[in-house]
């Protein structure tokens, strides 16, 4: 909406109707996560440059010939225009927004470190093992 120098209430009606692009954009965010979350057992929400994403990938894709199609979704979400929403909601869930979060069986399962470490010590199989997640 292009709103005129000489409307008085401009800041106002700008105020409105970002409002209501936010809050658009906020539920989107929450049903394209939700939907991710509930199709995949394993979800990454990624920044394709971030060093602790890397550690998370190579840990991961250590299984990724063992999976289940449509086991494990990689989400990068630098570049993306509602990057921010993202982090947002990922803080509410997870009580955090830096990358990575990683999402196993729907629930937060670490970042970066704790996927690697979770790798090191076998953790990390055996919850995927005990999800089913890895084809027969
Ligand atoms: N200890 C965390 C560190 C994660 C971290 O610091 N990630 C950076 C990117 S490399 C981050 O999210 N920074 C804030 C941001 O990008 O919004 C982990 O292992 O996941």
């Amino acid at each position: 909406m292009a709103l005129g120098r000489n409307v008085p209430y401009r800041r106002f009606l700008r105020l409105f109707f970002n409002k209501e692009t936010t809050d658009m954009t906020r539920q989107a965010v929450h049903e394209f996560v939700d939907s991710r979350l509930q199709k995949y057992p394993v979800v990454v929400f990624s920044k394709s440059y971030c060093p602790y994403c890397h550690k998370a990938k190579a840990a991961l894709d250590s299984f990724k010939p063992r999976f289940n199609h449509d086991a494990y979704e990689w989400v990068e979400i630098d570049g993306r225009e509602d990057m921010d929403e993202i982090q947002d909601y990922m803080k509410e869930l997870t009580g955090g927004r830096s990358v990575p979060r990683v999402f196993i069986g729907g629930k937060f399962f670490g970042g970066g470190d704790d996927t690697a470490a979770a790798w090191k010590n076998g953790e990390l199989e055996k919850k995927l093992e005990e999800l089913g997640v890895f084809a027969k």
